[in-house]
């Protein structure tokens, strides 16, 4: 087995079994952002021997808010799961997390494949719907704690998503206004806005950047656009709501 298998097992084990783990980045200083992208690739074909099955990616890292809340300066991104995917109002586990948060977020539904460099006009061509959404996400670091590689290597901390109804890609999603409420009491406010100054640009990234790994986002792919605000650390016993302006809303218990 290489090194990089040997960290896709530790981050792997770390994810299924709830487990914190020290970062990477603490024995190995000198881990790289593309050896990085190959320990997450690693993990996830873990994942999917297991059975799971491929379903789209996550964007990381697109607003300042969450680049501030992680103190990086990059947008990342990571593969998501069928496992991963919640039932709207359902009750999430704690027990199943190692430090769950949740982050209001834009998803789209992908019509057509979208693969490379392309226009914000031919990313949106491609897109069958759009809906508001949660990304759940949980370091499987001790303290939430990482460095970039180490957050990368992490599948960029994603965990699950929650996604409300879809509509017509043709709403202009540039600034709608975006609640996250626990327990009917607002707790984080923004807007679409702040995902990359519209959330198209986090597809056209999304094409960009699988692209670069020979992956492309295919019909029937969701991508998470990435967080509009502070993601939220859950509580057991929280009912936890993002509404999205023209969109819609999705909600989850804490249990
Ligand atoms: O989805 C995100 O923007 C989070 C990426 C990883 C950073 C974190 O765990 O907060
Ligand atoms: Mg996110």
């Amino acid at each position: 087995m290489t090194a990089l298998h040997e960290l896709a097992v530790r981050v792997d084990e770390a994810a299924r079994t709830a487990t914190a783990i020290p970062q990477l980045t603490n024995d190995l200083p000198d881990l790289g952002i593309d050896d990085a992208y190959a320990i997450q690739a690693l993990s996830i074909r873990r994942r999917l021997e297991r059975g799971e099955r491929r379903i789209g990616v996550k964007m990381g890292l697109t607003s300042r808010a969450k680049m501030i809340q992680v103190g990086v300066d990059e947008v990342i991104w990571g593969r998501l799961t069928d496992a991963m995917l919640l039932e709207e109002g359902a009750s999430l586990s704690k027990k199943r997390y190692v430090h769950p948060r949740a982050e209001p977020e834009v998803v789209f539904l992908m019509g057509r494949r979208l693969s490379g460099r392309v226009t914000a006009l031919e990313a949106m061509a491609a897109v069958e719907g759009v809906a508001p959404a949660m990304e759940i996400i949980d370091s499987r670091y001790q303290a939430f704690r990482f460095a970039l590689p180490d957050v990368i290597a992490d599948n960029s901390s994603s965990s699950g998503l929650v996604i409300g109804s879809f509509v017509s890609p043709r709403v202009d999603l540039s600034n709608l206004g975006v609640v996250l409420s626990v327990n009917g009491t607002p707790r984080q406010i923004g807007s679409t806005a702040a995902i990359l100054g519209n959330p198209v640009r986090s597809l056209v990234a999304a094409a960009r950047m699988v692209a670069q790994w020979g992956e492309s986002l295919e019909p029937g792919d969701l991508v998470m656009a990435g967080g509009v605000t502070a993601a939220h650390a859950l509580s057991v016993g929280e009912y936890v709501e993002t509404n999205i302006e023209a969109l819609g809303r999705v909600a989850i218990t804490v249990g």
